[in-house]
C-alpha cells in the first residue's frame, strides 16, 4: 500500500509538471483527488487495514494528497500567469502603426470663394448686409433708376410672382433698402452677398439661379479713384499681387459713370484660352452711384457721392480654380466637390 501511494504521488507530480494548460490540470485533480480517485479510494478502505497499518497509511495518504494539492496550486498559479501573458502578447496594440485616415468635410468651392471675398472686404472695413430673395418691384428696379417701361428691364428677364413682387434679379435691392434705412446720415460701407434669379436657360455659363456679391460705399467726397483703388486691392489679394486691373466704359442704369473691370490674365499678357488671347479677363461691373438712386434713398446727392460694384462669385471661382461649367456648382457631384478639400 505504501509503495502504491508513493507511486501515485510520483505519477501525479510528474503529470502536473507536464501539464500545459489549466484544463489538463483540472483533469489531473479530478483523476487523483476526486471522489472516485485512487487516494480517496485508499482512504475509504482504511477500515480493512490492521490497527498497526492504519495510522501509518492514513498519515501517508494525507501527506500524498497534500503534496499533490500543493503542486497543483503552484502549477495553477504558473499556468494562469502564463495564460494572461499569452493573451496580452496576442492582443498587443502597435501604437506605431499609422491610423486609418478620417475623411474630413470641406467647404463647397463657391462658399469658400464667397467667404474669401467677404473676409477681404471685412478687412477693408465693410459690413455684410442681407435682404429678401422675394422682393418688391420697387426695390429691385424702381429705386435703382429702372422705372416701369425702362428698356433695361428687358435685359433681366425676371421671375414675377405678382405684378409687384418678384424673385430678385440682383442683390442691389439690399443696398437700396440699407441706404433708405440709413436716412442719408453718415457713411454706408457694405457688401451684399446672396442668391439671385433670372429667367435663363441653363448651360455651361448661365444658370437661372446664381450668386452675386455687390458692394456699396456712400459718403462725402467718394470719388472714382476710391473705387479704382478698392478694386485694385481686391483683385491683387484674390488673384495675386502681380495682377493689374483696367477699367472700360460701360452702362448700368444705377451708376454714372459705369465701368467694366478686367483683371490681367495669369498668362501675363502672352495670350491664352482663358483670356481669349487678349491678356485681360472681365471680373466686375462698377460705377459711381447715380444721383437719382442716392436721392430716392434719401441722400442729398449734392453732398454725398458713392461707388458701387457687382460680381458673380461663380465666375470668380471658375477663373480661380479653372472650372469649365457653372452647373458643377449646383449638381453636387461628390467627385467634383472632393477636389476642393483644403484640409
Ligand atoms: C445701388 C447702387 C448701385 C451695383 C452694381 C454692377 C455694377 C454689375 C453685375 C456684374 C456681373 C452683376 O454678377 S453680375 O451679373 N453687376 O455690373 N453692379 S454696379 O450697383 C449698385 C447697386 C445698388 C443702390
Amino acid at each position: 500500500m505504501e509503495d502504491r501511494l508513493k507511486q501515485l504521488q510520483a505519477e501525479a507530480l510528474e503529470k502536473i509538471e507536464q501539464a500545459e494548460d489549466l484544463k489538463t490540470l483540472n483533469d489531473i485533480r479530478v483523476a487523483y483527488l476526486g471522489k472516485k480517485g485512487p487516494i480517496t479510494e485508499i482512504l475509504r478502505g482504511m477500515g480493512k487495514l490492521s490497527p498497526e497499518e492504519r495510522p501509518v497509511i492514513g498519515q501517508l495518504a494525507n501527506d500524498v494528497r497534500a503534496a499533490i494539492q500543493v503542486k497543483l496550486e503552484e502549477k495553477q498559479e504558473k499556468l494562469s500567469k502564463l495564460e494572461v501573458e499569452q493573451k496580452l502578447a496576442a492582443e498587443t496594440v502597435d501604437v506605431t502603426l499609422p491610423g486609418r485616415p478620417v475623411r474630413t468635410g470641406n467647404h463647397h468651392p463657391l462658399t469658400a470663394v464667397i467667404e474669401e471675398i467677404e473676409d477681404l472686404f471685412i478687412g477693408m472695413g465693410y459690413t455684410i448686409a442681407e435682404g429678401p430673395e422675394v422682393e418688391k418691384d420697387y426695390y429691385n428696379f424702381e429705386a435703382l433708376n429702372l422705372p416701369k417701361g425702362h428698356p433695361a428691364r428687358d435685359m433681366q428677364d425676371s421671375f414675377y410672382i405678382t405684378e409687384e413682387i418678384l424673385l430678385r434679379t440682383h442683390t442691389s435691392p439690399v443696398q437700396a433698402r440699407t441706404m433708405e434705412k440709413h436716412e442719408g446720415l453718415g457713411p454706408v460701407k457694405i457688401i451684399c452677398p446672396g442668391k439671385v434669379y433670372r429667367r435663363d436657360n441653363d448651360d455651361a455659363t448661365h444658370s437661372h439661379q446664381f450668386m452675386q456679391i455687390e458692394g456699396l460705399v456712400v459718403d462725402e467726397n467718394i470719388r472714382m479713384s476710391d473705387l479704382k483703388g478698392t478694386l485694385e486691392v481686391f483683385a491683387k489679394k484674390l488673384f495675386g499681387e502681380d495682377r493689374k486691373i483696367r477699367l472700360r466704359p460701360s452702362f448700368f442704369p444705377f451708376t454714372e459713370p459705369s465701368v467694366e473691370v478686367d483683371v490681367s490674365c495669369m498668362c501675363g499678357g502672352d495670350g491664352c484660352s482663358v483670356c481669349k488671347h487678349t491678356g485681360w479677363i472681365e471680373i466686375l461691373g462698377a460705377g459711381m452711384v447715380h444721383p437719382n438712386v442716392l436721392e430716392m434713398a434719401g441722400f442729398d446727392s449734392k453732398k454725398y457721392t458713392g461707388f458701387a460694384f457687382g460680381m458673380g462669385p461663380e465666375r470668380i471661382a471658375m477663373l480661380k480654380y479653372g472650372i469649365d461649367d457653372i452647373r458643377h456648382f449646383y449638381t453636387n457631384d461628390i467627385r467634383f466637390l472632393k477636389q476642393f478639400n483644403r484640409a
